[in-house]
Parts: C-alpha cells; sequence; structure tokens
C-alpha cells in the first residue's frame, strides 16, 4: 500500500475522522513519521493551496484540510517527540497579530519538544504583549509564526516591545513562517529566521546544547 500517497489525498479530501488511524496504521507498517510529515502532509496542504488559488477550493475546504492535518499530527505527535533529551529550556511559540495561520506554528513546537524544548503553544492572532508576557513567565526562547504578508509587520511590534520592556537580551526571538524572510529578519532585529520546523530545531539546538 502507498500510505504517502494515501495519506496525502485523506489530507486534500479532509477526511479528518480516518486520518489518525490511518497515520497509525502506516507509522505500524514501518513508515516514518517524520517522512508522513514531510512526504505526504506538508505537500498535501500545498496542494490545497494550489487547488484554492486555482478556485477549486474554498475556505471550507482548507480549513476542513487544515484541520484534517492537525488530526494527523495529533497522532504522530507522541512519535515526533519521542527521544526528546529534556534540556529545561522554556520555548514560546504563537502567530502574530492578526494571522489566524496555526498549522506550521504548530509543527515547529511539535518538533522542538522532540528536540527535548519544553514547549509553550500560546495560540494564534496574538498581541506583542502576549509574547512577552511569555518570556516574563520563563520562556527563554520566544518564536513568532507569520503566514500573511499583511500580518508578518506584526513581528516588528514584538521586537519593538521587547526592546521598550527591556527585556531584549533575555531572550532568543526566532521568527518563521512562508512570507518570512531571512533579510526581513535582520531587518526587524530578530535573532534566528528558521524557514521550517527541522531548520528551527537544527539553529537552536546548535545554540542550546
Ligand atoms: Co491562508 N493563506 N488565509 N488559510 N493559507 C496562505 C498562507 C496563502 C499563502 C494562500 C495563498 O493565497 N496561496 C495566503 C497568504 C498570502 C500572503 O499573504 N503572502 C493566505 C491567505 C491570503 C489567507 C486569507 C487572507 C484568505 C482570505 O480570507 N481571503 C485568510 C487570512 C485569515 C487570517 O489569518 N486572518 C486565510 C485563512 C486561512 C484558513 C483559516 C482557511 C486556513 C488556516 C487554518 C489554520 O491554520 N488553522 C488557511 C490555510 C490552511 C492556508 C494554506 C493553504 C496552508 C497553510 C499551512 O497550514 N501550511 C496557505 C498556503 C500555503 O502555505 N501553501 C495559506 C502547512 C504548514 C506546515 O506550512 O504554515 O508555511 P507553514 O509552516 C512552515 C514554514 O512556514 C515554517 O515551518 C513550517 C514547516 O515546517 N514556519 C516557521 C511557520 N511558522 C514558523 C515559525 C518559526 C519557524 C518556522 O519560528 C517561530
Amino acid at each position: 500500500m502507498d500510505w504517502l500517497a494515501k495519506i496525502n489525498e485523506a489530507v486534500v479530501k479532509g477526511r479528518k475522522h480516518e486520518i489518525g488511524a490511518m497515520a497509525g496504521e502506516a507509522v505500524d507498517a514501518g513508515i516514518s513519521p517524520a517522512s508522513l510529515v514531510d512526504d505526504a502532509i506538508i505537500p498535501a496542504m500545498n496542494r490545497v493551496s494550489d487547488m484554492w488559488r486555482a478556485g477549486e477550493y474554498f475556505v471550507p475546504e482548507v480549513m476542513r484540510a487544515a484541520s484534517t492535518m492537525q488530526s494527523a499530527m495529533d497522532t504522530l505527535r507522541p512519535y515526533l517527540v519521542k527521544g526528546g533529551t529534556g534540556k529545561g529550556i522554556r520555548v514560546a511559540v504563537g502567530t502574530v497579530k492578526g494571522d489566524l495561520h496555526d498549522v506550521g506554528k504548530n509543527l515547529v513546537a511539535i518538533m522542538l519538544e522532540g528536540a527535548g524544548f519544553e514547549i509553550e503553544n500560546m495560540g494564534v492572532d496574538l498581541p506583542p504583549e502576549r509574547f512577552v508576557q511569555a518570556a516574563r513567565d520563563g520562556a527563554r526562547i520566544v518564536g513568532v509564526s507569520s503566514l500573511l504578508t499583511t500580518s508578518m509587520g506584526g513581528m516588528r511590534d514584538v521586537v519593538a516591545l521587547f526592546e521598550q520592556d527591556g527585556l531584549r537580551d533575555a531572550v532568543t526571538l526566532i521568527v518563521g513562517g512562508a512570507p518570512v524572510t531571512e533579510k526581513f529578519a535582520q531587518e526587524i532585529g530578530a535573532d534566528v529566521y528558521a524557514e521550517d520546523a527541522a531548520h528551527a530545531v537544527q539553529i537552536l539546538n546548535k545554540m542550546f546544547k
């Protein structure tokens, strides 16, 4: 059975109630959880995006696919986080104000948890104050996600508030999301840009051994 094709199709078609069992069976059949994410689930969301742009999918279908993806991630989460070494470093991650996209941010959170970081997943549409509060509550790394060109400017406000509150040097600020670039991250004064979840793990693992 081609599990990758089957899972890809199930996400695209939004088979939310079947996907959990399917993902579990695929793992039992020997497919690596990381491959399910990289080679089936993320490509499925890219297909959904193409279908949206082509006018074949509308918001309800996209929402259903995203929620199906989330269910798959919920099933895979225990496998992806297995083996975390427990670094004792808290990372707070959230999506910037005005932005409701949470799938990529959740993936980053799961992968970092798998690498041994303690995770506070703060949610979406967050004002700058929420990110600063996370640092006051003990996060040493604060991650900000944005998926919209119209929301990414909000990352600048997050950095500015950290500076204004005298907490800029107390945290490592990591930013990412589809429209975000290394150049933009440097412009706004973030410490780290990660293009995807694996990259975020790689960089933070190097910085926090
Ligand atoms: Co939206 N949407 N959406 N959407 N949506 C995009 C992002 C878009 C590219 C689609 C398109 O037009 N091709 C486009 C943005 C264009 C732009 O600004 N450049 C877009 C738009 C325009 C919109 C609306 C404005 C549409 C409308 O209403 N007219 C609206 C905005 C709502 C709002 O946020 N205020 C909207 C709404 C939605 C839904 C609610 C329907 C749904 C979100 C559901 C949810 O998240 N719960 C949705 C979805 C699902 C998408 C697409 C199809 C898929 C996003 C996704 O989940 N990708 C998306 C097209 C696309 O990206 N292909 C699109 C899978 C995920 C694993 O990847 O999130 O990129 P991604 O995360 C990656 C990296 O970016 C990175 O790591 C992850 C992979 O490892 N990363 C980080 C992300 N955050 C990181 C943080 C880090 C480090 C790395 O450190 C902290």
